[in-house]
């Protein structure tokens, strides 16, 4: 049976990160690839149907990297069955609450580099491929190894936050995020792997009507979070035993955006915290090196990063957020 490989990643701009490296990668290597970018909430359904679909025997001559996701220990168990099967099982992420999946020989969580530099689920893909190849970069060819080295950096940029501090290339990752949401899944993915296989005309990562498009998109986030701005309520929270001060904002769009600007201009809180109702949603954010949000999201069944987090609005969270006196 012929090569093959298979991937199952998240739907965020990380997510998405490593099956267009993979995708090149492999695409040179004529190995075929195939990747499914979804919600969290759906990633150990995917993984069950697709060792279904392929069956044990089916993934014998082929690989499968779960990268950027969560999963649950009945799905863990399963993929440790095929990897004691035989099967080239791969599991990569970044987020601190899968540390636990390191036991497994076949897991790889890494929340950071040994220069103290946070890691991306798309940026440890990278690397993984380059590792491989004996540490000289993913491909043989070395143009298009240069774009996908810069592509997986920015993504890290991005999804660690780090492109608001780094004033050569930080516009890039954030632009290339926006897009990415601007042109949904499929359009990016198709203009993102011709743009690293054979480069674009102006700029590396963007045509002209890209650039327009994300001027106007950044009047609209602007925009956007000036309103947000007025609507800012303060309050001091006891949470999981330590009382904080919390900023509460109710947010739909652009929720990493207004976090870390309300975050920053307000010194005097510990975090913000954004309320997104229709998708029941809480997203943290802090610029505080000493608040840890994966434990305050986690009071909530949530989790995340230090600096970034996120829960699902159960009943003591929208008592504790929604109805609070300060907000009437
Ligand atoms: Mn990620």
């Amino acid at each position: 049976m012929e090569e093959r490989v298979y991937m199952v990643s998240h739907d965020d701009f990380d997510g998405i990160g490593s099956p267009i490296v993979g995708g090149i990668h492999f695409a040179l290597k004529d190995v075929p690839f195939h990747y499914t970018c979804l919600p969290l909430k759906k990633v150990d359904k995917e993984i069950k149907s697709l060792i279904e679909r392929v069956s044990v025997e089916g993934f014998k001559n082929a690989r499968l990297y779960i990268c950027d996701v969560s999963v649950n220990h009945e799905t863990a168990d399963l993929l440790d069955y095929l990897y004691h099967e035989g099967v080239n099982v791969r599991f990569l992420d970044h987020h601190e609450k899968n540390l636990w999946m390191n036991r497994y020989p076949w897991a790889s969580v890494v929340t950071e580099n040994e220069g103290g530099k946070q890691e991306s689920a798309t940026y440890l893909f990278y690397q993984e491929l380059t590792k491989e190849n004996g540490g000289n970069g993913i491909l043989a060819e070395d143009i298009i190894d240069d774009r996908l080295h810069d592509f997986a950096f920015a993504v890290r940029e991005y999804d660690t936050w780090s492109w608001a501090r780094d004033e050569q290339y930080g516009w890039m990752a954030k632009d290339l995020n926006d897009l990415y949401y601007l042109q949904g899944q499929k359009e990016f993915v198709q203009s993102i792997e011709h743009k690293l296989r054979y480069g674009a005309d102006e700029h590396m990562f963007f045509t002209k009507e890209e650039s327009l498009l994300l001027e106007s998109e950044k009047k609209r986030i602007a925009a956007y979070t000036d309103e947000k701005r007025k609507q800012l309520v303060k309050q001091e929270m006891l949470i999981g035993g330590t009382v904080y001060r919390v900023g509460i904002l109710f947010a739909e769009q652009y929720i990493s955006e207004i976090g870390h600007a309300i975050a920053k201009e307000n010194k005097d809180l510990h975090f913000v915290v954004l309320i997104n109702m229709g998708e029941k949603k809480l997203s943290f954010r802090t610029e505080k090196e000493l608040v840890n949000l994966n434990e305050v999201a986690g009071t909530y069944g949530g989790g995340g990063h230090p600096k970034a987090a996120g829960a699902s609005i159960t009943m003591s969270a929208f008592k504790d957020f929604v109805m609070g006196e300060h907000l009437f």
